[in-house]
């Protein structure tokens, strides 16, 4: 069977979650990488038996998640950690949460993945318009949305098989306008879908690795209700 590495699920409302039982569906053995500020209450649902219900798979069985990675993909390794993130509550329970490290444990634990599934996003000023938006605000929404994916494949590369595949998932706003998708967010899934034609000539190329990224419908998850869709 195929192993799957899905970055970006911490509910079961989100496209990461719907490929994830996909995946397990086809029979694929899945862990995930959760953002460490909600890992806990990703966790703790899914002990209670809060997500039983989407848990269920086309033969009546439940998704078995493998593994849970606490991960911030804004950072490649712990020289990259500010003071305040490190001292933060919400970080301090978890360890070996950036890219890097993420890959190693991968690594040490399973040896090897498949697939590779890049579903986060994140633009701290998505809801203002590019003309309002600061420079920070700008780097961070390119930083969580699109180096992000960068980062992953770079640090997990070297453990996918080759014939392998990796996806990310992109936004029509990269190529139409689309109000209320601010902050730079239509410039980072601009560079997204870029980058995944770089991407897949590189890996494809090394490691016979194939790179796309998809155009979803509209779905409402929690990222989604966030800026009001
Ligand atoms: P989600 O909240 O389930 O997933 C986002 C995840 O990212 C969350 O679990 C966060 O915790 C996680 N995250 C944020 N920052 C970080 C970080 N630094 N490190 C690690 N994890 C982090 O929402 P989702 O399923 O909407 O988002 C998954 C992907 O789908 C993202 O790349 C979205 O940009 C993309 N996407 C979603 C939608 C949508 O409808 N939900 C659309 C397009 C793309 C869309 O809105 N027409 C109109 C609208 C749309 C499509 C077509």
């Amino acid at each position: 069977g195929k192993r799957a590495f899905v970055a970006g699920v911490a509910d079961d409302n989100g496209f990461g979650w719907a490929i994830a039982k996909s995946l397990a569906a086809a029979g694929a053995e899945i862990l995930v990488g959760t953002w460490v500020p909600a890992l806990n209450i990703f966790e703790t649902s899914l002990q209670r038996g809060k997500f039983d219900e989407s848990r269920k798979l086309p033969d009546g069985s439940l998704m078995e998640i493998t593994k849970i990675y606490p991960l911030d993909a804004v950072f490649d390794n712990p020289d990259d950690v500010p003071e305040d993130i490190k001292s933060n509550r919400r970080y301090a329970g978890s360890t070996n949460w950036t890219v890097q490290e993420v890959a190693e444990s991968v690594k040490r634990d399973f040896g090897s993945i498949d697939i590779l599934v890049h579903s986060l996003a994140n633009g701290p000023e998505v809801s203002k318009p590019l003309l309002e938006t600061s420079r920070n605000g700008y780097l961070a929404a390119l930083s969580a949305s699109s180096y992000s994916y960068v980062s992953l494949l770079k640090h997990f590369l070297p453990l996918m098989n080759p014939g392998g595949s990796s996806i990310s998932l992109t936004h029509v706003a990269s190529e139409r306008i689309i109000p209320g998708y601010g902050g730079g967010m239509n410039s980072a899934k601009a560079a997204l879908e870029s980058d995944t034609r770089v991407l897949a000539f590189e890996a494809g190329r090394k490691h016979k690795i194939r790179v796309n990224t998809i155009s979803a419908g509209p779905l409402r998850s929690r990222a989604a209700k966030a800026i009001g869709f």
